[in-house]
């Protein structure tokens, strides 16, 4: 019988046709989960990194099927991290090393959390000059709840050395050739013993995707995705911070702001950690036709570990700002949806801008220092409408 799109979507998600979208076997096939990637607008097809319209930021949480998708192999086949045989492994600087069922680790206390999880390509698109690697536009980020437990009882469990200063983790996704470097990350012990960091098993109340990460992923709320690793089998404890491409090449970048008429950056590359104060606008849409009258513009705002206290719009392609109202409480690490009622008076095209600024004083550029990987976007949203006569 022939597989819907719909179904063959949703396989994918359920990790059924996993395989296959890390290995690219079948061309056809490949294409037709192409096809069928639903709401997300894919950037690369193998391996399937796609984004989120930036529509679907009207709610608050980011659902599982329409979260974005981004890795460098692919998930590992499903039987090696939806079954009875996998483990998570603690070792290294440790008293004990430990060896740990799903259900071991759920002995630990739960928490949840609401968080932002973005790509540090997210935007990457918008530096100039170009940068290659996924062009990411706005949609490589999305806001969801994460249920798991704290990684800082599972390394107080294992006993951290006093030489461990850095945590390393390692997923079980492979690169397709030997010679590739895996995707081995570290983050500094503070932030590993955050009692916010934490191995997630949930995503928005459901067992995590395979795509997203299962069985047990990192998340390291107000930090960039790329130490959220996925498929989460090894923690290694260590003096050093992880020595390969992924952490000593790949995501870092120059401590201080590159001048490009002096070419390449002079100074120190540092690995990227939080992330930097940001907003969207969700609607009206880019392109979008608007009436004379009151018009309800939309978004979302987050930063790093600090809390957003205040969005600005302008419906005047940015000759004039005005303050948009928060909306709801305000939690660490969600982004905080904001609103703003603008009277369109004049017909014609114009654009719309948004701007926040968090609570360390740090506000969103214009656009973005760049460099060289094209990580850390945070410049103006802007969109352009049209207001009917
Ligand atoms: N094991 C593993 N974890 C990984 C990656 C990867 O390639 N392998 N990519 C990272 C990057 S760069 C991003 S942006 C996020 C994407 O998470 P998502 O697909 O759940 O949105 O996963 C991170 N964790
Ligand atoms: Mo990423």
């Amino acid at each position: 019988m022939a597989v819907t799109r719909r179904v063959l979507f949703e396989r994918v998600l359920h990790g059924i046709a996993a395989g296959v979208v890390a290995g690219g076997v079948d061309r056809a096939l490949a294409d037709s989960q192409v096809a069928a990637s639903g709401p997300l607008t894919v950037r690369v097809s193998r391996p399937f990194d796609a984004e989120t319209p930036v529509r679907e930021f009207t709610s608050w949480l980011t659902p599982n099927e329409r979260f974005f998708v981004r890795s460098h192999f692919g998930p590992p086949p499903a039987e090696a991290v939806q079954s009875e045989a996998w483990r998570l492994t603690v070792k290294g600087l440790v008293k004990e090393g430990l060896s740990l069922t799903l259900k071991d680790l759920q002995q630990f206390e739960p928490v949840t959390l609401t968080s932002v999880l973005q790509c540090s390509g997210n935007g990457r698109a918008h530096h100039r000059p170009k940068v290659p690697g996924v062009q990411w536009e706005r949609g490589a980020v999305g806001n969801a709840q994460w249920t798991g437990v704290r990684l800082r009882d599972v390394l107080q469990q294992a006993g951290v050395k006093p030489q461990g200063l850095h945590v390393q983790f390692q997923g079980a996704d492979r690169p397709a050739l030997p010679t590739v470097p895996l995707f081995t990350r570290s983050i500094p012990l503070a932030k590993a013993l955050h009692p916010d960091t934490l191995l997630a098993y949930e995503m928005n109340g459901r067992p995590l995707p395979l795509l997203h990460g299962a069985p047990l992923r990192v998340i390291t709320p107000g930090w960039m995705a790329e130490s959220c690793m996925k498929w989460l089998t090894e923690i290694t404890v260590r003096s050093d911070e992880t020595p390969g491409y992924y952490m000593q090449q790949a995501y870092r970048i120059p401590e201080t702001a590159v001048h490009l008429s002096s070419g390449l950056p002079g100074s120190a590359m540092v690995p990227v950690e939080q992330m930097p104060v940001k907003s969207l606008i969700a609607a009206p849409a880019e392109g979008d036709t608007v009436r004379i009258g009151p018009v309800t513009v939309q978004g979302v705002a987050w930063a790093g570990e600090a809390p957003v206290v205040k969005v600005e719009v302008s419906c005047d392609d940015g000759k004039t700002w005005e303050q948009a109202r928060l909306l709801g409480e305000g939690q660490p690490y969600a982004w905080r949806p904001w609103q703003f009622v603008w009277n369109a008076r004049t017909p014609g095209p114009t654009a719309i801008l948004c701007r926040a600024t968090d609570a360390q004083g740090q506000e969103q550029p214009a656009t973005s220092p760049w460099n060289p990987g094209g990580f850390l976007w945070n410049g103006w949203d802007r969109l352009s409408v049209t207001v009917a006569a």
